[in-house]
């Protein structure tokens, strides 16, 4: 009796570390409102710094982890501000080989940003599959054209409310009002970057407006190919929290938090 009892507790506390590794591994972060007009000019002296979302080690590697030489290679730090019209995005980046793009590569394939976002704060964290309000974007980092693209492949039908993918065979700027800017550093570059709410809208789903206290789901991933070419079979792509399941399931993501 008193072997079950122990093994009992054994069972049990195994399960509550499991729990807490799970719990643990949801990463938050929070985006400040923007008080003072954010200027998009890749000068972040205007942002407040304080939540930084850090993508720089091997266990953040989700695709082509051979390839990555380290955070020299590819990292960044992103920070997140909001207004009630606007999205703003911003990131420190480590990259030797900066605006790596090759127009005939897909999209997932060049030097990019990919930004997942809920613009549902009601919608169950634990949710498994694509909603309404779940969108995945492709910014293409060139330092040129700036391509942009939804991507809603993995949204089942019955949730796109006719918001479709857009912009994903390239050569395309689908954010309207959608600015950004960037500065060289001695390592990377530093990017600036505004996208207003009603991008995440149409005449089905109505323009988000975020409030103080709103939590939603959220995820960031950096892609960097080796450039110029040879380089281009293998595609680092470093990602906030998660692993190549974030594609298809948003309870994997981080979780945002308006101030
Ligand atoms: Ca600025
Ligand atoms: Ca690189």
């Amino acid at each position: 009796m008193k072997r079950l009892k122990t093994c009992f507790l054994l069972v049990l506390a195994l399960s509550l570390l499991i729990q807490g590794i799970i719990f643990a591994e949801i990463p938050e972060a929070t985006a400040y409102k923007a008080d003072t007009p954010i200027v998009i000019d890749g000068d972040l002296s205007e942002w407040t710094l304080t939540s930084p979302i850090v993508i720089d080690d091997i266990s953040q590697v989700i695709r082509d982890a051979n390839a990555w030489n380290g955070p020299m290679d590819s990292s960044c730090t992103v920070y997140v501000m909001w207004d009630e019209d606007n999205l703003y995005l911003a990131a420190n980046v480590n990259e030797d080989t900066p605006f790596g793009a090759i127009e005939m590569l897909p999209l997932d394939g060049q030097d990019n940003f990919k930004l997942y976002i809920s613009t549902d704060p009601s919608a169950d964290p634990e949710r498994t599959e694509y909603g309404v309000h779940d969108f995945l974007v492709f910014f293409v980092v060139d330092n040129q054209y700036w391509d942009t693209a939804f991507d809603r492949s993995m949204v089942p039908k019955e949730n796109r409310e006719r918001f479709i993918s857009k912009g994903m065979d390239g050569g395309e700027s689908v954010l309207a009002g959608h600015e950004r800017a960037v500065k060289l550093t001695a390592t990377g570059f530093i990017y600036e970057a505004v996208i207003p709410w009603v991008n995440f809208s149409n005449a089905n789903i109505p323009v988000y407006t975020p409030q103080t206290g709103d939590q939603i789901k959220f995820n960031f991933a950096i892609t960097d190919i080796s450039y110029p070419c040879p380089g281009t079979e293998f595609v680092p792509q470093l990602v906030w929290t998660g692993g190549l399941e974030i594609n298809t399931n948003p309870s994997l993501w981080g979780t945002l938090i308006f101030q």
